[in-house]
């Protein structure tokens, strides 16, 4: 299988507020060099840089005042001789105004942001803008007639939305690749989230629209970040009513367990029907991951790649979580190596 992948994830590593502490964030850059190892020494295939996209391909899920941000927020931090990362402080919780987009810096930031998981540094927007760029060659490789591509992306996307990050992600690479799809023609294009938390953002973007279907498994958001959206009951909105589906499973799931609910899923996207299927790779779904409550173990991975390629059609696979850099590389590969069948 086809590899995209740059070495520019490396500058960013910021710090997190976690436990009442910051501390450096789980997401780091020894997970995607992990899983480029691991490619590598079981030989999956090529690896290749990634094209340059315009801006424009990111605002098309996202708004442009938020790509904006995205791209000033480090010069407008640095502006007020803050020299550490930057983080937000303030909401806009229920009732606040979210029509007026504050000037000050500390205003934008939290304006723009879910969660205090999102630090901004110096290499934040080329990093990111870099992972867009490394699902949207993924992307265009599929649309011209690859079956199946591997986006290392890193940051993570899927909990970025039309105008805000949170947990760890700026830009929403899945989402953006989806859209890059439907815009050269895809009349039906599906997400699957097997991440361990929720796909918050992807949710978002499409929640009103049928030609994109969005399936997550994830950690009940009773217990589990990101705790304000995942539940059963949201099934879309409008047009999109029917095409949005979660399945929250509980602490301590395992294969057994998480199987059945993935075969649901699959079954869901077979009737479907798309022209590509986006898979948002995450593997903190895994038995011994520091920030999640899942017990999937190394060999059940294979399994997931297996049922993935059941569903026949044009699969990109973008990468997300997983926090276990011990393992991180061994589990990404084994999906891709289950779904080509080795
Ligand atoms: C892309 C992705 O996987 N983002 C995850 C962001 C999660 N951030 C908040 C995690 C809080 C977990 N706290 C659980 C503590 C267990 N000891
Ligand atoms: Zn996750």
């Amino acid at each position: 299988m086809l590899t995209i992948y740059s070495d520019k994830h490396r500058l960013h590593h910021g710090t997190e507020l976690k436990d009442g502490v910051l501390k450096p964030c789980f997401e780091m850059p020894g997970r995607a060099d992990t899983v480029l190892q691991r490619i590598r020494t079981v030989g999956l295939g090529e690896v290749i840089a990634p094209d340059h996209f315009d801006v424009s391909a990111y605002a098309r899920v996202h708004s442009e005042r938020y790509v904006r941000f995205l791209q000033q927020a480090w010069a407008n931090w640095q502006a007020m001789g803050r020299q550490h990362d930057a983080l937000p402080l303030t909401w806009p919780v229920r009732d606040m105004r979210t029509d007026i987009e504050p000037i000050h810096i500390d205003g934008k930031l939290g304006f723009y942001a879910m969660d205090a998981g999102v630090p901004i540094t110096a290499g934040t927007w080329e990093a990111v803008s870099t992972s867009a760029d490394l699902a949207l060659t993924g992307m265009s490789r599929i649309n011209a007639g690859a079956n199946a591509a591997f986006a290392l992306c890193r940051p993570p996307g899927h909990h970025a939305a039309t105008e805000y990050m949170g947990g760890y992600c700026y830009l929403n690479n899945a989402a953006i690749a989806a859209q890059g799809f439907i815009d050269r023609g895809a009349k039906r294009v599906a997400v699957l989230d097997v991440d361990y938390h929720h796909g918050n953002g992807t949710q978002t973007i499409f929640y009103d629209r049928s030609d994109v279907m969005f399936i997550s498994l994830h950690g009940d958001p009773l217990h589990s970040y990101p705790y304000f959206l995942g539940h059963k009951d949201e099934q879309g909105r409008g047009e999109g009513l029917g095409f949005n589906h979660n399945y929250p499973l509980p602490h301590g799931t395992d294969w057994a367990s998480y199987q059945p609910a993935l075969q649901a899923a699959c079954r869901q996207l077979i009737d479907y029907a798309p022209d590509a299927l986006v898979v948002s790779l995450g593997v903190d779904t895994f038995k011994d991951d520091p920030i999640s409550q899942f017990r999937l173990d190394n060999e059940d991975y294979l399994h997931m790649g297996a049922l993935l390629a059941s569903v026949g059609k044009p699969t990109l696979f973008v990468m997300e979580g997983g926090y276990m850099v011990d393992d991180i590389g061994i589990n990404a590969v084994n999906v891709l190596q289950g779904f080509e069948g080795s």
